[in-house]
């Protein structure tokens, strides 16, 4: 069974705790349930993952970059937080190892700050999910195990 990385950056264990009125009530421990049923139904078994740390994140996503290639992953759903916005080495990270990514953002982060409209992540995510709320991991394995099918 192929795997699927579901990486979370900072501050994102804080899930459900503060600020349901951006996030909603639903535990990061709830999300990788979701993400394990959605996953069992496209035959993927999930890796998941959460650090607050930009350097772990860099190594997860190197090792997926080489699961892909030797055809055990099919790439990583990245809910980056706040490095979304800032870091360079992330995308460079997705780029050297060439890792399919669904970038994958709760909110809508258009419709809040300024500071929240760029991301270094988008011009290397093979797509982006923005604002469905934590149903938007459901959507990004979906949409990622159909993308790989492609080629
Ligand atoms: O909407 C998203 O998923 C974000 O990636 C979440 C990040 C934010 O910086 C991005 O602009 C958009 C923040 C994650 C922090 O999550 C918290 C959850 C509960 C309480 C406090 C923070």
């Amino acid at each position: 069974m192929k795997t699927v990385l579901v990486l979370n950056g900072p501050n994102l264990n804080l899930l459900g705790t503060r600020k349901p009125e951006v996030y909603g009530t639903t535990t990061l421990a709830e999300v990788e349930d979701l993400c394990r049923a959605e996953a069992e139904t496209v035959g993927l078994d999930v890796i998941f993952r959460q650090s607050n740390h930009e350097g772990e994140l860099i190594d997860w996503l190197h090792e997926c970059g080489a699961a892909v290639k030797s055809g055990t992953s099919i790439g990583a759903v990245f809910n980056p937080g706040a490095y979304t916005h800032t870091s360079i080495a992330l995308h460079d990270a997705i780029e050297g190892a060439s890792v399919p990514v669904v970038e994958l953002h709760i909110a809508n982060v258009h419709s809040r700050e300024e500071y929240r409209h760029h991301s270094f992540i988008s011009t290397v995510a093979r797509t982006v999910i923005i604002g469905a709320g934590v149903t938007g991991y459901a959507l990004a394995i979906n949409g990622l195990n159909r993308l790989s099918m492609l080629h």
